[in-house]
């Protein structure tokens, strides 16, 4: 045999010897969560911990205190500029006024039972909890009060947990639980389950058969968790 056929050979044996090698590490990190190894949980911020909703509607009516609106009954859609913007086109532009305002972001309240469920899920025994959350593209308040809101309601060690994104399929993990119905990305298969957290936008929506719904944090979320350490 050539030296060159040799060496094809040879280069063969090592990629598929690195194959072998990738799908085992794979395999091995797939099933992390379920061979005793930490869980990796990711908290959607808005319509999950802050009530972005509400506080989009408080602000907005008493802003515009003439112009029509949408009650959270009615809400349909993940987009409120979109719906706004249908009622009447020029209302796009205001709903959008009243996120980019300051202080938008650091007022929401906070959820029924968000935070101290977040709370209670990092210090549970081989758990890891991040606030995964993207920020709106304009950056002159959202992104710093985003932080601040952590850091009010979990305190300034919180905010080594918060990942700030606009592409969470990037980001690893076990689970996400977010409102947004299709969180999509360049990543086409991320990690992560995404369990639906139920808002007024989302919940008229019929889910396929393996998707999971978190209809509140008096859920059993702590059943979604185990769920996925065996
Ligand atoms: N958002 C918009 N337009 C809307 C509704 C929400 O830009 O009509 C923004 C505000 C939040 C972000 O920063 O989307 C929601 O982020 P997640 O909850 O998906 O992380
Ligand atoms: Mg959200």
């Amino acid at each position: 045999m050539s030296v060159s056929a040799t060496t094809r050979l040879l280069g063969t044996g090592r990629t598929r010897i690195l194959d072998s090698f990738k799908r085992i590490s794979v395999n091995m990190s797939s099933s992390s969560a379920s061979c005793g190894k930490r869980l990796r949980v990711l908290v959607d911020m808005d319509g999950v911990l802050a009530d972005f909703e509400g506080g989009f509607l408080e602000k907005y009516r008493t802003r515009y205190p003439e112009e029509p609106y949408i009650s959270m009954d009615d809400r349909r859609g993940f987009w409120v500029s979109a719906q706004y913007g249908k009622l009447r086109s020029d209302l796009y532009e205001k709903a959008i006024s009243i996120w980019e305002s300051k202080d938008f972001f650091i007022e929401l309240e906070p959820l029924p039972g968000g935070v101290a469920a977040v709370k209670e899920m990092a210090k549970m025994d081989n758990t890891d909890v991040f606030i995964c959350t993207s920020p709106i593209k304009h950056y002159k308040y959202c992104p710093y009060e985003k932080y601040s809101w952590v850091e009010k309601h979990f305190g300034y060690d919180f905010l080594e947990q918060v990942i700030l994104t606009r592409d969470k399929t990037l980001v690893s993990g076990d689970l996400l639980i977010d409102d947004k119905p299709d969180i999509l990305g360049v990543e086409s298969k991320p990690d992560w389950e995404h369990i639906l957290f139920t808002a007024c936008h989302n919940k008229h929506l019929t889910l396929g058969p393996s998707q999971r719904r978190l209809q509140s944090w008096s859920d059993d979320w702590k059943a979604i968790l185990d769920s996925k350490r065996h």
